[in-house]
């Protein structure tokens, strides 16, 4: 039996989850899991890794849906819920789910693709009766989930991490960071991605603790939780703290004060995904009285590199590594550097990915003849603690603390009717981390950007577009006529 199904049976009576006003089990979780599990075999007796995609809103729903899946033996592959119909249909084409399952109100914009597909739509609250059937036996080498992740190539690549890949990264973060039943986090994160539904979801329904969730994030209503005094444990990434510092300001004296008592009550505040700009940091110290444990990982890896939960927790720096994840930094041909210079960081471990969904030569490109997997991340040691210092390739953007492709919306801008060359990159942003900004050759300069914008967000995430656009009548190149990212970025000054 799967370990998140053995612990949530001894913890049975506790409570599992908060969502909408209301409280959920273990107990519950566990018989609606079996149930929807039974609806999704229908008269099969396993899944046998097929791949069920899911649009389901935070909360014990989609709690249900994912264990179910898993205990019909399928794979998750959890989607975004603000993506454009493009960008599913891609998931649901690159994965060739068989199933999809829809909270109600995402039945419209998948209904027409499922049905010209030939997939099986269930509509949460629609669903057809349960044949009772028992359920598959799942080995812990199978395949769990598919979250996609953006690259240097101009697509996003589906990540397959098997149970065992997950049961270790879970496990490792729940030792590290004390995890245990008597917890309540809040997962304010978007749930087709590892820091949410890994770090916050799993780690806290691992460990027998309590998750509330909140339908979307507000730093209003994330404080008027903080304030009820139940919650102990936070994470998020560095944008969050920064948009809740900047609300905490806007509050009068009193109130900062109320939230400052409530918030020194927390037991851990961790934060990653994106570098933790020190000035942030320490305002959170001031605010929280809270030093934040930053962490850093990857969606192929799960967290590898971790500040101390019980220790000095080093401003600037990711930590050391994690139990049972061996690091170590390597120069462009792959021999490790010595003591004091920076490399590339490389990652082995049962935390580490099975697969690029049906890409092996992508998968094979990632990883090292002998197994270790290529971050693309550069960071140097200082007295044990690691520090980032970059990424090799200057295509690969974190905005909010989601990773996006220059390339991908590349692409896209050179559809545009009049766009006849661009080249999108990152820029340094208090607020974001890197804010996507574009470089356009255009046959006509006075181009509706506004219009350009709207276009845009019908074919992939809002997050994903540039907000800011510069028009020029080349780009600067090298003596090979490749486009200078860097330059690019000096045009922002
Ligand atoms: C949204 N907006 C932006 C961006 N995103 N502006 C600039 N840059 C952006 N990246 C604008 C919108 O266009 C809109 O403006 C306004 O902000 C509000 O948009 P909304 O979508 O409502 O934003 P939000 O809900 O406030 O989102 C901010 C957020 C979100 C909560 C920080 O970005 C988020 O949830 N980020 C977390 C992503 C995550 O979980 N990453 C982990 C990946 P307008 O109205 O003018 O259009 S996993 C990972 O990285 C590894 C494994 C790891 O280490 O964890
Ligand atoms: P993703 O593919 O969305 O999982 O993003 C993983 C990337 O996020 C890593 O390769 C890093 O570039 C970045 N990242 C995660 N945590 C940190 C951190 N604490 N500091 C700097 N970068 C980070």
């Amino acid at each position: 039996m799967l370990s998140i199904i053995e612990n949530a049976i001894r913890n049975a009576d506790k409570r599992a989850i908060v969502a909408n006003g209301k409280n959920y089990t273990y107990q519950q979780l566990l018989d609606e899991s079996e149930n929807f599990a039974q609806l999704l075999l229908k008269d099969q007796n396993d899944l046998n890794e097929s791949r069920v995609a899911f649009m389901v809103n935070p909360g014990f729903d989609y709690v249900k849906v994912q264990w179910g899946i898993w205990r019909a033996g399928g794979i998750i592959v959890p989607m975004c819920l603000t993506h454009p119909l493009p960008s599913l249909e891609y998931v649901l084409e690159d994965t060739q789910a068989n199933i999809v399952v829809v909270s109600p109100e995402y039945e419209e914009i998948l209904f027409a693709y499922t049905k010209e597909n030939n997939i099986r739509l269930i509509v949460l609250g629609k669903e057809e009766t349960i044949q009772p059937v028992a359920l598959p036996q799942i080995e812990s080498n199978r395949k769990a989930m598919i979250l996609f992740t953006s690259g240097t190539t101009n697509k996003p690549k589906g990540v397959v991490t098997t149970h065992d890949n997950l049961e270790a990264q879970i496990s490792t973060l729940v030792d590290a960071w004390e995890w245990n039943s008597n917890d309540h986090t809040i997962c304010v994160l978007p749930l087709h991605h590892v820091h949410g539904i890994v770090n916050v979801v799993s780690c806290s329904l691992w460990s027998g603790a309590t998750c509330e969730f909140l339908p979307a994030f507000s730093a209003e209503e994330i404080f008027n939780l903080f304030l009820k005094g139940s919650l102990n444990v936070f994470m998020a990434v560095p944008t969050i703290y920064y948009k809740l510092i900047t609300y905490w300001e806007s509050l009068s004296e009193d109130k900062q004060k109320e939230l400052t008592t409530a918030m020194t009550a927390f037991r851990l505040m961790v934060c990653g995904s994106a570098a933790l700009p020190v000035s942030v940091m320490e305002k959170w110290k001031i605010i929280s009285g809270h030093t934040l444990l930053e962490r850093y990982g990857m969606t192929e890896i799960g967290m590898a590199i971790s500040n101390p939960y019980h220790g000095e927790r080093k401003a600037g720096y990711i930590g050391k590594p994690l139990p049972g994840v061996c690091v170590k930094l390597v120069n462009e041909n792959y021999e490790e550097v010595s003591a004091d210079e920076p490399g590339e960081i490389l990652v082995k471990g049962k935390n580490v990915f099975n697969e690029y969904w049906n890409k092996p030569e992508a998968t094979a490109k990632e990883f090292t003849a002998d197994g270790w997997f290529k971050t693309g991340d550069v960071a140097l040691v200082e007295e044990g603690y690691y520090r980032i210092m970059g990424r090799n390739s200057v295509d690969i953007i974190k905005s909010g603390g989601y990773k996006i492709s220059a390339l991908e919306i590349e692409e896209e801008l050179r559809k545009y009717n009049g766009i006849l060359d661009c080249a999108v990159v990152g820029i340094p942003n208090d607020e974001w981390g890197e804010l996507i900004v574009s470089a356009l050759v255009v046959e006509d300069k006075n181009i509706n950007v506004e219009e350009l914008n709207k276009w845009l967000r019908e074919k992939m995430a809002s997050y994903k577009t540039p907000r800011k656009y510069l028009l020029v009548d080349e780009l600067p190149r090298n003596a090979m006529g490749k486009v200078t990212k860097n330059d690019v970025k000096k045009l922002f000054n």
